[in-house]
């Protein structure tokens, strides 16, 4: 009686319960494209640290229902319900062990493009130094727009799921763009060509590029090092583990170029130290400890490096993230970890000077400074509520919080602007951009582009005459406002544009953008 109630179907369902292996249905429909170990092939690494990004039921949906426009297929007609959300419970586990990702396994990645040749002028009529990129993540593309006329020059295909600025060379003609699986793109504008890719590491933050321009470090949580590359041809210079003084390995949260120290300055995640690597040649010796000389029956200082890529080490109370530099890069701003605090560390004497309360998870990366009654001041959303903070950085005190309406993203401005603009990117007024007066701190007109539509960053034309908002959906735009009157003049359709980057503001650090 009992065993007629069960249904054939019930059976079936059971029985494929029961025989569920995710690690199977992964040999069999996913390894082709993202690789057997999961790092990734034709497709994106399907690790937990590139998913991170995809948590929860999302990751069931792309298995179940493909991803249009891409070659993802769907397999809700191959695989049950319960194999797929089994499969993506596989998906978010970390690998067994951590791939060997060294300088040779690098540089076998290294794929130049053969259709590749060098401009000797640039392709286009458009002013070089008022290219702007605009990252699409919709479906991983990069529009190149023209900054006077608004044209898209080129679209070209980026690989999966760029994150940070792309950054530029020091004469603009080339730009670095990296993803989150550490593969690293080199673009020729000037011939609007991609020269080349190659995978700098397995998991990546994102890229800083030297002051001279030769060489480019990739910040990497998986394997934990820093790769530094040679922006000429791509070629491996060196991979530097990233261990504390006392043996801890630590992911590096992010690099970023210091360009008057002529060096990089990196985010250790899990170590309480802030690295500093120079870019400069001729460095002077790091010193690393003492030793006792024997033959001199003195205490000698040890150096542990010098010249290129020297390594300094700046110890610090607790780990920061997301920096803010002060621009003559002196100082910077980090996060505490308990999101609450914001710790001030003077680079020249390498500790830290200050602390102040920054409550809300300030996003210090976005922060952006300019002069108010002569004082340098900055201003910094925060992740979780819905304020700025703006900040006297002569004294680090708190100048002003000016309330918005839901926690923001990004901040920006230029010089040639009164205003800077700051998004509400979380939360139910994702739909508002505040444009805030510079001097009086007084939100001046609150926009709503899209009703419904997430609108972020923004980015000025070399002038800083216009300003670039991102509708941030898939079936987004770029809207073109007029920097002075507020109103929108064109809307360029794109597929879920994310950060955009004007080559001028970029390389002469203009003080309204991020670098
Ligand atoms: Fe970013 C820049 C870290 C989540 C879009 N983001 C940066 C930078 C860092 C950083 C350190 C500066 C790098 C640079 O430009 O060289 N981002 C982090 C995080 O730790 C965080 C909170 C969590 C994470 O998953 O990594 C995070 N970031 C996001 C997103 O969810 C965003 C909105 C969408 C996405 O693409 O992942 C996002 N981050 C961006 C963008 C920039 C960025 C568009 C470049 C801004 C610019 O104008 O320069």
């Amino acid at each position: 009686m009992i065993r007629r109630m069960i249904s054939a179907s019930s059976l079936l369902f059971l029985a494929s319960f029961a025989m569920a292996d995710p690690a199977r249905d992964y040999a069999d429909n996913c390894a082709a494209c993202h690789g057997e170990t999961r790092l990734g092939g034709t497709g994106p690494a399907l690790i937990p640290q590139t998913l991170k990004r995809m948590r929860g039921p999302n990751l069931e949906k792309v298995i179940t229902h493909g991803r249009t426009a891409t070659q993802m297929p769907a397999f809700a007609e191959t695989l049950t319900a319960q194999a797929i959300a089994d499969l993506a419970a596989y998906l978010q586990t970390p690998l067994d062990t951590a791939p060997e990702w060294g300088a040779d396994r690098i540089a076998e990645t290294l794929w130049l493009d053969p259709d590749y040749v060098p401009a000797t002028s640039p392709a286009f009529d458009a002013d070089p130094m008022n290219i702007t990129l605009v990252v699409e993540t919709g479906d991983h593309h990069i529009s190149v727009l023209d900054g006077d006329t608004f044209e898209v020059l080129d679209r070209f295909e980026t690989p999966f799921a760029v994150h940070g600025g792309p950054k530029f060379s020091p004469d603009g003609r080339f730009v670095f763009i990296m993803s989150r699986d550490g593969w690293v793109q080199k673009y020729d504008i000037w011939s609007l060509h991609q020269v080349g890719r190659i995978r700098a590491g397995l998991n990546s933050r994102n890229i800083a590029i030297s002051r001279d321009g030769l060489h480019l470090a990739v910040a990497n949580y998986l394997p934990m090092t820093l790769t530094l590359l040679s922006t000429a041809d791509l070629s491996v210079e060196k991979v530097m583990p990233v261990i504390s003084k006392s043996g801890v390995h630590s992911r590096v949260s992010a690099v970023y170029q210091a360009p008057q120290r002529d060096s990089f300055i990196l985010a250790l995640k899990d170590a309480p130290e802030i690295w500093e690597v120079a870019t400069d040649p001729n460095a002077e010796p790091v010193y690393e400890g003492f030793v006792h000389s024997r033959e001199k029956n003195m205490i000698e200082a040890i150096p542990s490096s010098q010249g290129l890529f020297a390594r300094r080490r700046i110890e610090i109370a607790e780990p920061l993230d997301d920096f803010f530099f002060t621009d003559d890069y002196r100082h910077l701003i980090g996060a505490a970890r308990d999101g609450a605090r914001g710790v001030v560390v003077n680079l020249n004497v390498g500790r830290e000077i200050a602390e102040l309360p920054l409550p809300g998870m300030p996003h210090l990366g976005s922060g952006i400074s300019w002069e108010k009654d002569g004082r340098r001041i900055m201003a910094t959303p925060h992740l979780k509520e819905g304020k700025l903070s703006v900040i006297n950085t002569e004294d680090w005190s708190i100048l002003q919080t000016i309330d918005t309406k839901g926690p923001g993203f990004f901040l920006r401005s230029h010089e040639n602007s009164p205003y800077f603009w700051s998004d509400v990117f979380f939360g139910p007024n994702k739909d508002l951009m505040h444009v805030i007066d510079k001097q009086s701190l007084e939100i001046v007109k609150t926009l709503q582009p899209e009703p419904g539509a997430t609108v972020a960053h923004v980015e000025f034309t070399r002038d800083g005459r216009y300003a670039l908002v991102s509708i941030w959906e898939d079936d987004g735009a770029v809207i073109v406002y007029d920097a002075a009157t507020l109103e929108e003049l064109r809307r360029l359709p794109m597929r879920k544009p994310s950060g955009k980057y004007n080559v001028w503001n970029k390389i002469t650090f203009s003080e309204g953008t991020s670098h």
